[in-house]
Parts: structure tokens; C-alpha cells; sequence
């Protein structure tokens, strides 16, 4: 039996001893629930559009009823799937190490649905409306005159309450989840690319501050060259695993 241990194995042995673990999830965790990633290429009628060139405040004030119909269809979708065992593995986990703070990049609210708590969403929420004037969640007006959602305090435009490219991070969520990566002892990353920032530079704090970085992934990423463990495979098979050797 070789003393190096696999690398589930070692991850299981980092979290076993940490007292404080981040966690950031990207599109690759919400894949088996049927979500397609914004890697994976866009199907049907928006598969001429890079979803970086629809996610844009110039997008939306471009032509908000395209922007308005791209963010329906994926509403209807994210409405009718279910969390995964990659979600519900994180559940058990917060209720396995003392403390674990949650930051997702999803806008799909899935990791809530399958009862996570203090869920930080670094990206927004597509389910919820924002008044694209006042910047504040709000009601649907009953009229319209555009014929797309309005705010019903105001009367312009609603938008998805989610961050575009070229947008800041919510103040709350950016400064949260900075305090938790610069704080914790081992910081997970889960189905995420890391291109994106300032999503990405969180591994990154994490790395300086001297914390244990472990990676779940289908592929190599831009991260891995700098993990502690990386552990390849898709997060609802990888996740459960770890939970039952962290058990064990
Ligand atoms: C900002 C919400 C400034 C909307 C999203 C530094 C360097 C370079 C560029 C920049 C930089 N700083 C800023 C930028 C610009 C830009 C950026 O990062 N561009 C990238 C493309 C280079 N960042 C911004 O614009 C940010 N804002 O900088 O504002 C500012 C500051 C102050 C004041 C004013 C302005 C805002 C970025 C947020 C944009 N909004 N989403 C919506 O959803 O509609 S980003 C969106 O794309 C997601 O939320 C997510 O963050 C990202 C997709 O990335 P991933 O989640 O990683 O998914 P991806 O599909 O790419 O990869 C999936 C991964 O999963 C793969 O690795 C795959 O192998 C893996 N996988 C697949 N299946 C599985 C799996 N893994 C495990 N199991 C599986 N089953």
C-alpha cells in the first residue's frame, strides 16, 4: 500500500482538519441537472450567441426584448430541473466541517432548492426582477406599454436581478466573499473555469493566505496549476465520494 495517499483521500484528510471551509461553484455543478454550462454551446435559436455577448447592460440596451427572451428561456428551464447529488452534497458537507461559507457564480438558485443556507450569490439570481432605473428588486407592473416587464413603481423597464460582464459584484456579496476565502483553511472549487473574475481571484486569495486549495472538475482549468488536490470528475459523482471518505 503506497504511503501517498489518492487524492480523495488527501482532500478528505484537509477537510477533516479544517475549521473554516469556502466553497465556489461554478455552471459545472448545476451540468447533470441539466443546466448547460456557458461553455457548453448554446442550443436552438441562441446558439449564434456567445452568452458573453448577451449577458452586457449594452445588450439589453440594444434590444431588451431579445435579452428579455433569452433570460425567459432560462428561466423556464432552470424552473424545471432539479438540484443534483453535487448540490445536496454540499448540504451535508456545512453539516460536516464547523464552518462553511457557500459562494456561488449560479444564477439558477439550485444549490438553495436543495437547502443550502446563507447561499452568497456572487452573480445574482435570474428568478428574481430588477428595476433596470432604480436598481432595487421590484414588483411587475400589471400594464406594459413596451410589451416587456416594467416596474410597478416607476414604470421602466425590469431587468434579471444578475450581474452582467462590465457590472460590479453586489457590495454584500463581494465583500463576504472575500472575508471567507482570505479566511478559511481550505478552499473548494467546484465546476468553475475560473476565467472569470472577480470570481476567479478568490482561489487565489484563498492560496495567499495559506489555505488548501482542492478543485473538482471534468477537466483541467486555469486553476489547476496551482490546487493543493485536484480531483477530475463530474461534482455529483467527486462530491458524494468525499463525503463518504471524510466519513470513513
Ligand atoms: C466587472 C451572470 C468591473 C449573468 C455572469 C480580469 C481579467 C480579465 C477580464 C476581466 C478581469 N476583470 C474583469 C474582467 C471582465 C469580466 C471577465 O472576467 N471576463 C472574462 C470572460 C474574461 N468580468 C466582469 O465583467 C465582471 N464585472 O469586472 O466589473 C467593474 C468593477 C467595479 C465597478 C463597475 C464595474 C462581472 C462578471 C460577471 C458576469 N456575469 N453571470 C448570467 O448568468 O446571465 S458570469 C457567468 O459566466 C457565470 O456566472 C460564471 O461566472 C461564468 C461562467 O463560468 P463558469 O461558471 O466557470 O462556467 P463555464 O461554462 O465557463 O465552465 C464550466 C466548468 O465546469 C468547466 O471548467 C467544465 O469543465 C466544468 N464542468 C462541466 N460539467 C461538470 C464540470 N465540473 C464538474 N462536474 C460537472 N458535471
Amino acid at each position: 500500500m503506497s504511503d501517498n495517499p489518492t487524492p480523495l483521500l488527501s482532500a478528505a484528510a484537509a477537510l477533516r482538519a479544517a475549521r473554516h471551509v469556502c466553497v465556489l461553484t461554478g455552471a459545472g455543478i448545476s451540468a447533470e441537472s441539466g443546466v448547460p454550462t456557458f461553455r457548453d454551446a448554446q442550443t436552438g435559436l441562441w446558439a449564434k450567441y456567445r452568452p458573453e455577448d448577451l449577458a452586457t447592460p449594452e445588450a439589453f440596451a440594444r434590444d431588451p426584448q431579445r435579452i428579455w427572451e433569452w433570460y425567459e428561456w432560462r428561466r423556464e428551464l432552470v424552473r424545471r430541473v432539479e438540484p443534483n447529488a453535487g448540490h445536496l452534497a454540499l448540504v451535508e458537507l456545512a453539516s460536516t466541517v464547523p464552518r462553511l461559507t457557500l459562494v456561488t457564480q449560479n444564477v439558477d438558485g439550485l444549490h438553495q432548492r436543495a437547502g443550502s443556507t446563507g447561499v452568497i450569490e456572487y452573480h445574482g439570481n435570474i428568478l428574481r426582477d430588477r428595476c433596470s432605473a432604480e436598481g432595487t428588486i421590484a414588483a411587475r407592473s400589471s400594464l406594459s406599454i413596451t410589451g416587456l416587464p416594467e416596474c410597478a413603481r416607476c414604470g421602466e423597464l425590469l431587468r434579471p436581478d444578475v450581474v452582467w460582464f462590465g457590472e460590479a459584484i453586489p457590495r454584500q456579496a463581494l465583500l463576504e466573499a472575500d472575508a471567507a476565502a482570505a479566511a478559511c483553511d481550505v478552499f473548494l472549487s467546484i465546476g468553475t473555469a475560473s476565467v472569470v473574475y472577480p470570481a476567479a481571484g478568490l482561489a487565489e486569495s484563498a492560496l495567499r493566505s495559506g489555505a488548501k486549495v482542492i478543485e473538482v472538475n471534468t477537466e483541467p482549468t486555469a486553476l489547476t496549476p496551482l490546487v493543493d488536490v485536484a480531483l477530475r470528475g463530474p461534482s455529483g459523482d467527486v462530491l458524494p465520494q468525499l463525503l463518504q471518505a471524510l466519513r470513513s
